[in-house]
């Protein structure tokens, strides 16, 4: 069970309805869900709450993209904590002291996970990420982040990640089906989780297509790592 499905209500929907319909939909099949600003801006913390309320998933992923000091990450991240999410991702480049440190200290209060963005998925991240690619897993490992996001569209990088942090921290690889990659990839370049969006949430019947993915993703992992 490595599928976590990325909720982004597209333009004109009642968003909580969408991805309430969606999850729904899905019966269960992936191991967590990730909604972030696309619903959170639309509909609120009440709207937030609502849909993860109807998640029975093992995750549930706040990817706020949380790039600030660190008093104000809190207090965004203890908002949505409240609001019942599990799991809360910020960016690594923002450091350690006046910003990850006390928020890594406010999740383990809180009881939920940090997982920091170390590389993206889209061609452009490559521009400025992999000169401080090193510099950023380093802060991974220093605020003892339970995870973090590296791009399945970038198997070598994603590979590399996983060399130099160590199997002890989480990585969840987005970029899987509308940016290109296949699913199974980022699992054998070493990622634990998938993130995946438009090809199960736009898909005729997102039940099919995430079966589909999970399939796909267990051939692939079969042939690279023989099991
Ligand atoms: O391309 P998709 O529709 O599968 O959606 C990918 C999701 O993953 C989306 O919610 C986006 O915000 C998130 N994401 C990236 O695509 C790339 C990153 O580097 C980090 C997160």
């Amino acid at each position: 069970m490595t599928l976590i499905v990325a909720l982004d209500p597209p333009e004109g929907v009642d968003g909580v309805k969408w991805c309430v319909n969606l999850i729904n939909k899905l019966n269960g099949v992936p191991k967590g869900y990730k909604v972030g600003l696309p619903l959170l801006v639309k509909e609120g913390v009440k709207g937030l709450k609502n849909v993860v309320s109807v998640m029975s998933a093992e995750l549930a992923i706040a990817d706020l993209k949380l790039a600030d000091i660190g008093y104000v990450m809190s207090l965004i991240t203890k908002t949505v904590a409240d609001a019942g999410v599990s799991a809360v991702i910020a960016h690594a480049f923002v450091g350690t002291e006046g910003a990850l440190g006390e928020l890594s200290r406010v999740c383990s209060e809180l009881g939920i996970k940090l997982i920091l963005v170390t590389f993206m998925s889209h061609p452009g991240a490559a521009r400025v990420m992999k000169k401080v690619f090193r510099d950023l897993l380093d802060v991974v490992k220093e605020v003892n982040a339970w995870g973090v996001v590296l791009p399945a569209t970038m198997p070598d990088i994603l590979k590399a990640g996983r060399e130099y942090l160590g199997p002890s921290f989480k990585i969840l690889a987005p970029g899987v089906g509308a940016q290109g990659a296949a699913p199974g990839d980022a699992l054998c370049a070493g990622a634990d989780y998938e993130i995946v969006g438009r090809l199960i949430a736009r898909a005729e019947n997102p039940l099919e297509a995430a079966l589909e993915v999970v399939k796909k993703q267990e051939e692939s992992v079969r042939a690279c790592r023989g099991s």
